[in-house]
């Protein structure tokens, strides 16, 4: 029988052209060999052009089904992306309250807005979202935007990186990856506290130039969670997400008529290696 893979929970919206939200968080967890389950935030309009409609999904169907989830399956770890308002928020936060000893490697990803622009979280939920869901995750990815949202500083090159992070620990993170993509190098800062108090540890990467960006965001963070599932640790999982993400944008597909989506999937395409060991024990089996 076929050995059980890890499960990995996406708590996300749901983008329609699967370049962002749980369909694309699927791809990415299949893309590491896990097991993807999802639970939907939000719906959303929208294509690689950009958002049109956001409809946040009802609290309590949210709750339930994260309950129906955690009863079931033994979850390996989370990817917690767009939660679309402040009760979706609260359902999240408290549902993770509950089931807190049994779940562990936690990954919030704070979505504030689309890489398009479009307002996926309101000022209410981004204060809740901070003040109480961010404490009980084992890590936030934010970008320079949602860096500066949740910290009120300016979050523009490394060193700003470096006291974004010192800040949201104050805030209560325990640990953060700061992604910084968007800088002329692209530079993600991690960073966790531990008896020797604030450590820092920065990945540096060419920056790609592509026009497939849709969902990069979703695409780190869920990765992160797959190699968190996996057992690696916080150092390895972000520089392994940080591969996947570049890989995944190298190989990507021009789609639609604005910002298109990765490919998930890109190792699907790849020629599969010669495994030298079974080919040998086939060849004796053979004699
Ligand atoms: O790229 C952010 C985003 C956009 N749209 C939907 C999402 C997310 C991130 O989770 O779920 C539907």
């Amino acid at each position: 029988m076929a050995e059980i893979p890890p499960v990995v929970l996406t708590i996300a919206g749901f983008d329609p052209s699967s370049g962002a939200g749980v369909t694309a968080d699927v791809k990415t967890i299949a893309a590491h060999g896990c097991y993807g389950v999802a639970c939907i935030t939000a719906m959303t309009v929208q294509s690689t052009a950009g958002v049109r409609k956001v409809v946040p999904c009802d609290a309590g169907l949210v709750r339930d089904t994260l309950d129906e989830l955690a009863a079931d399956l033994e979850i390996a770890a989370i990817r917690i992306g767009m939660l679309g308002s402040g009760e979706v928020v609260g359902a999240v936060t408290r549902f993770l309250e509950s089931a807190r000893p049994r779940l562990r490697n936690i990954v919030l990803d704070p979505v504030l807005k689309s890489s398009s622009g479009a307002d996926l979280l309101d000022p209410a939920g981004a204060k809740l979202l901070r003040d109480k869901l961010m404490p009980i995750c084992d890590v936030i990815t934010p970008n320079l935007d949602e860096a500066t949202v949740l910290t009120g500083l300016n979050v523009t090159n490394e060193d700003e990186m470096r006291k974004a992070a010192v800040r949201l620990h104050k805030l209560g993170a325990k640990a953060a990856v700061v992604t910084g993509g968007h800088l002329s190098q692209a530079v993600d800062l991690l960073s966790f506290t531990g008896n020797k108090g604030v450590q820092q540890e920065v990945f540096r990467g060419p920056k790609l130039v592509s026009n497939s960006t849709h969902g990069t965001g979703c695409a780190f963070a869920t990765a992160m969670a797959c190699h968190l599932a996996l057992g690696r640790g916080l150092a390895e999982a972000t520089l392994l997400a940080k591969v996947f993400v570049s890989a995944a944008m190298t190989a990507a597909y021009p789609l639609g008529h604005g910002k298109g989506p990765l490919n998930h999937l890109y190792r699907l395409n790849e020629p599969r290696r010669a495994n030298s060991q079974a080919g040998s024990e086939a060849g004796k089996a053979q004699e």
